[in-house]
């Protein structure tokens, strides 16, 4: 019986099906007794530091979590569960944490982008159980903007490299944490977890774990969500943005059994869209929270949900906040949620005011998730104009000239699916929402989108030279040298696409070995 710590924030269902995918049974800790009560303890943290400290306290779940620990007890913590142990988090300047291990929590300083998101290596200092097995050469999912300074080396595990080292996982006896997520790192990591969970696990130094780490770039499986006219949900697929064949909307299977198949060919993450979202209310199109449930039974790589996360009022007058559908989504088994229309309403509230409200929907969910939880997704479309001058918008000068052959362009956010354009650039809308709270931009380019013509590397340059949150490239993927050249002539850290893999044109697994040598990659 594994005992799970579910302090109520984030996406703990990910680890109770991993935890159930390896045969155990879970039992939810509600009280300080159950905590005291556990043959083993994970701890899945997700969220923001202060957040968690706050209802660890309230709960009364800190000092029963600080005797547990004091009796070398078997533990794992992950993610925030690692930073829960040491004395504080610069996240939350003056919140104490648990104080287990010395040290405190501190902000990314590098040039890299922060979040650190994506699957990188290990590099273990001294054996330990649940490293058992591994060759050394795997990688395990990250997602973090903070990470552990300590001065006890004894109690680090591994580090991994990402600008420099910093410490990814520590242990001191049967107090096991890590700041990875072993149930989003595929197979790699539910062998983490069995190690942990199995009694009599041989402490293991894996020979390969040695050297610096590499972060991989990530390719990402996207399925377009809707109900057909037949009412079923499936994933469809545009062509700029156009789901219907000759007047049908294109069905391209059932959402669930293609993730499971992107998974088992190796996608490095999975994204969601209810493209209907913006006029459907997703607490009430419940086969889309179905679609996540079952998804997240099988399939151990991180899961992206957007279409229709903002405030709403129900036909019975009952109002729902954003952070409401955001949290449903989290349970069902989503790690991120992707915001499209409303990041485009809300940026343009800031623009017109100037200033932040700290009630937006990025920044509510933020505050509770982390920033890395907050993917904002942009549907942008090129306007064309002859000169600089002609546009009060910030113009790229275009190797793609206009139908007119204009030189110049600018990338206009549209909303509802594309279907109404707005008055914001591309640009301008990621930097305004990274400074709002975003982790991420998924980059869509509705001129690009099902053309197979290969992504537009002129608009990925402009909004990543905006930003230092990472972005995923979207859109126009038709061949394996399209990622090469996504990945060569830009700088974004991952690459999503959606026809070639429904169509089975171009399969992951034969993508991955493609790039392999090419770019660093997990394979
Ligand atoms: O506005 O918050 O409700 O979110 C709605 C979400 O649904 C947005 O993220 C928006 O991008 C998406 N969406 C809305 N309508 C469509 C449509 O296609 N009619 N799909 C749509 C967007 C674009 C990509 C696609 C890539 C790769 N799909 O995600 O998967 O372009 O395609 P390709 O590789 O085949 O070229 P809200």
């Amino acid at each position: 019986m594994i005992t799970l710590l579910d302090y109520g924030a984030g996406n703990v269902r990910s680890v109770i099906n991993a935890v159930e995918s390896l045969g155990e049974t879970i039992r939810i800790a509600s009280s300080g007794e159950d905590i005291l009560a556990a043959e083993r303890l994970i701890f899945p943290g997700v969220g923001a530091f202060g957040n968690m400290m706050r209802i660890l306290n309230e709960k009364g779940f800190a000092a029963p979590l600080k005797a547990y620990l004091a009796a070398d007890r078997p533990f794992l913590g992950i993610c925030l569960g690692l930073q829960a142990l040491f004395d504080g988090s610069a996240e939350a300047p003056g919140v104490t944490g648990l104080g287990f291990l010395p040290g405190t929590v501190k902000r990314f300083e590098t040039d890299l982008s922060v979040p650190h998101i994506g699957w990188n290596g290990l590099n273990a200092r001294k054996p330990s159980r649940i490293l058992n097995g591994l060759s050394g050469r795997e990688k395990v999912y990250f997602v973090h903007s903070y990470h552990v300074a300590t001065d006890d080396a004894s109690a680090v595990l591994t580090t991994t490299d990402y600008g420099n080292p910093f410490v990814s996982a520590v242990q001191k006896g049967n107090v096991i944490a890590t700041q990875f997520h072993p149930e989003k790192s595929g197979e790699t990591g539910l062998r983490i977890l069995e190690n942990f969970i199995r009694p009599d696990v041989a402490p293991y130094l894996p020979i390969g774990m040695s050297g610096t780490t590499r972060l991989a770039k990530r390719i990402i499986a996207c399925l377009d969500v809707r109900s057909n006219d037949q009412g079923e949900l499936v994933v469809t697929k545009g062509d700029q943005y156009d789901v219907r064949e000759d007047g049908e909307v294109r069905n391209l299977g059932n959402p669930a059994a293609l993730a499971g198949r992107y998974y088992r060919d190796g996608a490095d993450e999975i994204t969601f869209l209810n493209i209907t979202g913006f006029r459907d209310f997703p607490l009430e199109d419940m086969p889309m929270i179905e679609v996540l449930k079952q998804t997240s039974r099988h399939v151990f790589v991180p899961l992206t949900i957007g279409g229709g996360i903002r405030d709403y009022t129900d036909k019975n007058g009952r109002r729902y906040t954003a952070l409401e559908v955001a949290a449903e989504y989290f349970r069902s088994g989503a790690d991120k949620v992707s915001i499209g229309s409303d990041a485009v309403y809300i940026v343009e509230e800031y623009l017109r005011t100037g200033r932040r409200t700290g009630e937006s929907t990025i920044e509510a969910i933020a505050r509770v998730y982390g920033n890395q939880a907050v993917v904002i997704s942009v549907d942008p479309r090129r306007v064309y104009v002859a000169s600089p001058g002609d546009t009060p918008h910030p113009v790229i000068e275009t190797d793609f000239s206009g139908p007119n052959g204009e030189g110049y362009c600018w990338y206009q956010c549209t909303v509802k699916g594309g279907r109404e354009g707005r008055d914001v650039d591309a640009v301008t809308l990621a930097r305004v929402c990274e400074t709002l709270g975003a982790g991420e931009i998924l980059l869509n380019c509705i001129d690009r989108d099902g053309t197979n013509a290969g992504f537009d590397i002129e608009l990925i340059n402009a909004v990543k030279g905006a930003v230092t949150i990472p972005v995923i490239a979207s859109s126009g993927a038709g061949c394996v040298a399209h990622f090469h050249e996504v990945f060569t002539r830009t700088q974004v850290e991952s690459a999503l696409a959606a026809g070639i893999f429904h169509r089975e044109e171009v399969p992951i697994g034969e993508l991955k070995r493609y790039l392999s040598g090419k770019v660093e990659i997990r394979l």
